[in-house]
């Protein structure tokens, strides 16, 4: 074995005011005697050198008896739990839930009994399909989950951004799953839905015909969490103190309204930055423009469900807000980032079984089941039945009960009475239960043989696909149709293809047409055998729809700003200042990140060099180049790129007259469309914003 060699000690460096000690093998040693803290291991013991561990002579070999290296290397290994087997991917933040008015009335649930109260939340928002390092912007269901820290217990509202769901009953519930997940053999695609083992289970699968007529809309591209809706789904029940149960669906409505990409766009957007998502909520909060919601009820008795041809228990069934309002009944605020990732966001425990006084379950078959599944889920990752004893899960309110140790107990009781009932009294005996203030289930009857069976009232599976359908805007059928064409062409057996289309006949002959037509089928197959035939004549519920109620300011969105050399410094200036009256927030993109010389002399910083910063990212742009800048700009392709895809993606997109050889040059027409606001002073810039509050200019014949 050769010996080692004599160390030969490198000098220290010094980076501004810090000197960094070198040791014999140049590396770097900051040490606690400059200021810091002392580094210890777990177990407290100061550490003496992080950067080598222990050997036999310089070159080795290490030895066991160094414990800091092992625990540090035990630590890191053990340092993954296992991701959600659904909805892996999820980003989440604090903030509260505040009281409109007391609705005592139809609830006795704590949370709404005071006017302006205000109930500390965290919500998660999710993918479902893809893991937990995949990207954003998959065409996918979002979770929205809500804990609400009541003070008479944690109710979780674990919901999507779709009213719907794909399925009746929970037992089918693993098998949609794995039909979506990658498939079993190949370990791909991953995060999509667009491959044959999905679209061979769902053309079986009548009951899910109006959850992929939402899940083929613009609703599984969303612009942000901020733009979405989330929904309870199922039906559940709310318990006055009189005991009088009444049915409910529970909606949350964004302030900002609802957004969402065009496809082309997610599937860059996927590549420019797959945190997009993520990135907003995190920057929306971190810059104070906290995203709200509100939460909206819709509540009725048995005689109005009863008035249904369909039943209120069936997940892929809604009522349209056109024949019940969906009341506002408070509004949530999220104002706070998690301090650390895994031990909230990850950790976070959402349960359908966490209901506090005064909300119950409906009977929703798939909702019982999921009742069964969460806490099982939990263990699983978690690893131990003490996970509601971690921050993030544990209530705000006092807690008492009798269970006891386990893995990583943390919170123990002291003193001698762990069960009830006992003789130690009120002192020393621990917590009782109570008739008047604890949950109370509502008594029902209940009735019938022990069968496996769907209800009849289950059965009718197109007619609100079709209801959804026809609801749309012109443009938002033609992405759905554009979406199953899309995702049929990936899947390579054409008898998938036919079952698919053949559902599509019974929910709008029309659509049938148009993806038989974009597949290149020869002829159409033939209807799928209904269950029950659909109803045409239910009417269009345009509060389904998104393009049929748009925002009304440009609020909250985002404007990236093309600057180059020379670029003119009072209209960038008159630029940011309408966008700061709006609400907007701005980006500046350069040929390099270091920034540009503007017109007046002043050096400008850009958030991102060009390619780093695609027009994709930005719900609208200007091009503010000057004559100086334009000559570099032509010859970069993520120049050309920035322009064509705002063109494609319908962007309103300002622009200073040396930007017109950029448009030449990618081709763009020479009478540019209403879409592009020419800024040829500091007073067009109000005009770009006011432009842009309608977020895309959709009579662009040649979008993507
Ligand atoms: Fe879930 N679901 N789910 N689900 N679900 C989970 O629980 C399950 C369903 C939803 O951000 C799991 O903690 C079954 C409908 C959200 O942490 C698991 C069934 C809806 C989240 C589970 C359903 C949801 C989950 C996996 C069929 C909308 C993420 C990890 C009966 C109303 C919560 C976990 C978070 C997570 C089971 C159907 C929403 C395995 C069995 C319908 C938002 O327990």
């Amino acid at each position: 074995m050769a010996r080692s060699k004599k160390p030969d000690s490198p000098s220290n460096v010094v980076y501004g005011d810090q000197t960094i000690q070198r040791g014999p093998g140049g590396e770097t040693h900051q040490t606690a005697e400059e200021g810091y803290d002392v580094l210890t291991t777990q177990h407290g013991m100061p550490v003496g050198d992080d950067q080598n561990s222990l050997k036999q002579g310089d070159r080795g070999p290490l030895l066991v008896e160094d414990g800091h290296f092992r625990e540090k290397i035990f630590h890191f290994d053990h340092e993954r739990i296992p991701e959600r087997v659904v909805h892996a991917r999820g980003y989440a933040a604090h903030g509260f839930f505040e009281t409109y008015d007391s609705l005592s009335a139809i609830t006795k649930a704590d949370i709404f009994q005071r006017k302006g109260e205000r109930t500390p939340v965290f919500v998660r928002f999710s993918t479902v399909a893809g893991s937990e390092g995949s990207f954003d912007l998959a065409r996918d269901v979002r979770g929205f989950a809500v804990k609400f820290y009541t003070k008479q217990g944690n109710w979780d509202l674990v919901g999507n951004n779709i009213p719907v769901f794909f399925i009746q009953d929970a037992i089918k519930f693993p098998d949609v799953i794995h039909a979506v997940k990658p498939e079993p053999d190949k370990g791909f695609p991953q995060a999509q839905s667009a491959h044959d083992n999905f679209w061979d289970f769902i053309s079986l699968t009548p009951e899910a015909m109006h959850m992929i007529m939402w899940v083929m809309s613009d609703r599984a591209i969303p612009r942000s969490f901020r733009f979405m809706q989330g929904f309870g789904v199922h039906t559940f029940q709310l318990v006055n103190a009189k005991g009088e149960a009444r049915f409910v669906k529970f909606h949350w409505k964004p302030k900002l309204g609802m957004q969402s990409v065009v496809w082309n766009e997610a599937v860059k957007i996927n590549g420019a930055d797959p945190d997009f998502h993520r990135r907003d909520l995190f920057n929306a909060i971190q810059s104070g423009d906290f995203p709200e919601w509100e939460l909206c009820l819709q509540v009725f008795d048995q005689d109005f469900a009863d008035s249904f041809d369909f039943d209120v228990l069936d997940p892929t069934k809604l009522i349209p807000e056109e024949l019940l309002p969906a009341t506002p009944v408070g509004r949530m605020v999220l104002d706070r980032m998690p301090d650390n990732f895994f031990a909230e966001t990850e950790q976070v425990a959402f349960m359908t079984q966490n209901i506090v006084p005064g909300v119950e379950f409906s009977n929703d078959p798939l909702l019982q089941g999921r009742n069964f599944s969460y806490l099982d889920t939990q263990l699983k990752r978690l690893g131990s039945p003490n996970f509601a004893q971690l921050p993030i899960n544990a209530p705000k309110c006092p807690m008492h009960h009798f269970q006891q140790d386990g893995h990583m107990a943390f919170k123990n009781p002291t003193g001698r009475a762990n069960y009830e009932p006992n003789g130690w009294g009120t002192e020393a005996g621990g917590p009782r239960e109570s008739k008047e203030l604890g949950f109370q289930t509502v008594p029902q009857e209940a009735e019938g043989p022990k069968v496996r069976l769907r209800p009849e009232s289950f059965a009718d599976h197109y007619s609100q696909a079709r209801q959804f359908f026809i609801s749309q805007d012109l443009i938002e059928q033609q992405h759905i149709g554009d979406a199953l064409v899309f995702e049929l062409s990936k899947c390579a057996f054409p008898s998938i293809r036919e079952r698919m289309v053949g559902h599509l006949l019974n929910i709008d002959e029309e659509l049938a047409q148009t993806v038989a037509d974009g597949l290149g089928m020869k002829a159409l197959p033939k209807a799928a055998n209904a269950a029950r035939p659909t109803k045409m004549d239910l009417p269009a519920s345009d509060l389904l729809s998104i393009l049929k109620n748009p925002p009304e300011s440009f609020a909250g969105r985002k404007l990236g700003i093309l600057i180059t050399d020379g670029t003119d410094a009072k209209l960038l200036a008159a630029l940011l200042a309408a966008a700061a009256a709006e609400g907007t927030a701005v980006e500046l993109i350069a040929p390099m990140v270091g920034g540009v010389t503007l017109s007046d002399g002043t050096i400008q910083p850009a958030h991102h060099k060009i390619d780093g910063g695609p027009s994709v990212l930005f719900d609208a742009v200007a091009l503010l180049p000057a004559e100086e800048g334009i000559l570099s700009l032509l010859k970069l392709p993520p120049a050309r790129d920035f322009v064509s895809d705002a063109y494609a993606h319908y962007k309103f997109v300002g622009f200073t007259a040396p930007a017109a050889k950029l448009f030449a040059k990618v081709g763009l027409p020479e009478d540019l469309d209403k879409g592009f606001i020419a800024m040829d002073e500091p007073a067009d810039a109000e005009e770009l914003i006011a432009a842009c509050r309608a977020l895309r200019f959709w009579d662009r014949p040649d979008g993507a």
